[in-house]
């Protein structure tokens, strides 16, 4: 008996020493702990043994059990520590080193230009409202003075979508909805999305529209062409001037196209300019006084005027872009260039 503890300690041992990490240590271990293990047989085979050495082999075979269990704990501890060594090792940061920098984004120049024309003219107490894209025939163009037999209509190519409804051509038609809501005083702002079947260099079947609207008493002509040079000069250049020509909408009434002195020449003429001196930016006049009736507003107590201008169109003059499918492209080395 003492032998064959003697032995199964050296081999237990010899085994364990073997063991390159706990997890092979465990396999040793059940080896001769587990269940099925030799330590656990010779338990087992107590029955065997006769009776009046039954309580010393017990007592050997438990001394054998602890000796073993301790000789692996002892073993288990030092592998464990090796191990905990090896992953902490591997896992070392170097906190010193840089990071990565991440790719940042940049705003789309039509967002960039429309947030700019906001900041200006809400800076002159203009509210920013914006009605829905998908309007009716009576708030894009009856109301705004163009029933259905009226030749403006093919000013503009509309995209209908049925007999009632159609994607907007203009944002004036979200004005109409505030001047039936709101009395004058009323300073608005709507830009959004419009759409006009045209495509070219210059037209997308979809661009954004800034469209402002003041009405109230006393409102002249006079004063739009205080708030568009003040307007061209924060937008363009300090020294930009601008002047009116007289044009026709029917929503308008007079009418006036407006040009902004060309930044790029300074007005002497250039191929930007092709020569004049002038760029037209947008479009603008007081407010139609039967519109004005359309939408329940006295038009002998109030005035109004009005403004409309496409943002792609400015940013193009802005920036220099010469083909509006830039901005829809989104080819990310042309938007990297509108950094900050
Ligand atoms: C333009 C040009 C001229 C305009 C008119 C209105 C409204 F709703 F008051 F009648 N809103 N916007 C207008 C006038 C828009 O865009 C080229």
């Amino acid at each position: 008996m003492e032998q064959d503890t003697q032995k199964i300690v050296e081999e237990a041992e010899a085994e364990a020493a073997k063991a390159a990490d706990s997890r092979a240590l465990y396999e040793v271990k059940m080896k001769f702990l587990g269940r099925a293990g030799k330590v656990t047989a010779l338990l087992k085979g107590m029955r065997e043994v006769a009776a009046e050495l039954r309580p010393a082999f017990g007592k050997k075979v438990n001394e054998l059990r602890e000796t073993l269990e301790a000789k692996f704990a002892a073993l288990e501890e030092k592998l464990k520590k090796k191990e905990m060594a090896a992953k902490l090792s591997g896992e070392q940061i170097d906190v010193t080193m840089p990071g990565r920098r991440r790719a940042q984004g940049t705003l789309h120049p039509v967002t960039r230009v429309k947030n700019e024309l906001i900041d200006i003219f809400a800076g002159m107490g203009f509210e920013v409202f914006e009605g829905p894209e998908i309007e009716t025939d009576y708030y894009n163009f009856t109301a705004l003075n163009t029933p259905a037999d009226h030749p403006a209509r093919d000013m503009q190519d509309t995209f209908y979508l049925g007999e009632k409804f159609l994607l907007r051509t203009q944002t004036s038609a979200g004005q109409i909805r505030v001047m039936e809501n709101k009395k004058p005083p009323i300073k608005i702002l709507c830009p959004g999305k419009v759409f006009r079947s045209d495509d070219d260099a210059t037209h997308s079947p979809m661009f954004h529209q800034m469209e402002g609207l003041v009405v109230d008493k006393h409102i002249t002509l006079c004063d739009l062409q205080g708030m568009l040079d003040e307007f061209a000069r924060t937008m363009f250049s300090q020294s930009s001037k601008t002047r009116l020509r007289p044009s026709y909408f029917p929503f308008t009434e007079p009418s006036v196209e407006v040009d902004v002195s060309c930044a790029s020449c300074g007005g002497k003429g250039c191929s930007l300019c092709k020569g004049t001196g002038w760029i037209e930016v947008l479009g603008a006049g007081m407010v139609n006084r039967r519109v004005l009736e359309n939408c329940g507003i006295d038009p002998d107590k109030y005035t109004g005027f009005a403004f409309g201008m496409g943002i792609e169109r400015i940013a193009m003059l802005k920036y220099g872009i010469n083909n509006i499918k830039l901005l829809t492209e989104n080819d990310v080395r042309f938007l990297e260039q509108f950094k900050d």
